[in-house]
């Protein structure tokens, strides 16, 4: 099992100037940071990045959002990073996420729900390769 994971602090969190107490949330819940950055994807990028659902009716719609303004990557390390990730952050639809996660307190709706975590250390590594190169992380 890996200890890394990879997330986004998403456009509709980081235009409500969450970013800050979700990264707070991050190191409290155990986390480390190993690589970070502050960028914006094009419309290419986030069709891209997001391929695994090229076929799920609300691609279009999340490609446009997530291209729509500035989101935190990062790559996160914790034992048993990407399932305590996703306990962390809560259910995909905020109105499911348990009390206390990062989509319950941050998320507004299924759509634009604050923050992505992989699904898998597959995925994980995939993910933390797309956002960055060997020298920006130790
Ligand atoms: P998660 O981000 O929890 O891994 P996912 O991989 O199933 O969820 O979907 C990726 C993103 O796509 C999700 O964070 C928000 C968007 N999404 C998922 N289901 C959706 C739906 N039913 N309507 C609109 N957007 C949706
Ligand atoms: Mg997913």
């Amino acid at each position: 099992m890996s200890n890394t994971t990879f997330t986004m602090i998403k456009p509709d969190a980081t235009s409500k100037g969450y970013t800050g107490a979700i990264l707070d949330q991050i190191i409290k819940g155990g986390f480390s940071i190993k690589a970070m950055k502050w960028t914006k994807l094009t419309k290419e990028q986030a069709g891209a990045f997001y391929e695994v659902h090229k076929e799920r009716p609300f691609y279009g719609e999340l490609v446009d959002f997530m291209s729509s303004g500035p989101i935190v990557a990062a790559i996160l390390e914790k034992e048993n990073a990407v399932a305590d990730f996703r306990t962390l952050i809560g259910a995909t639809n905020p109105a499911e996420a348990a009390e206390g996660t990062i989509r319950k307190n941050f998320a507004a709706s299924i759509g634009e729900n604050a923050v992505h975590g992989s699904d898998s250390d597959e995925n994980a590594a995939i993910e933390g390769n797309f956002f960055f190169s060997r020298l920006e992380r130790f």
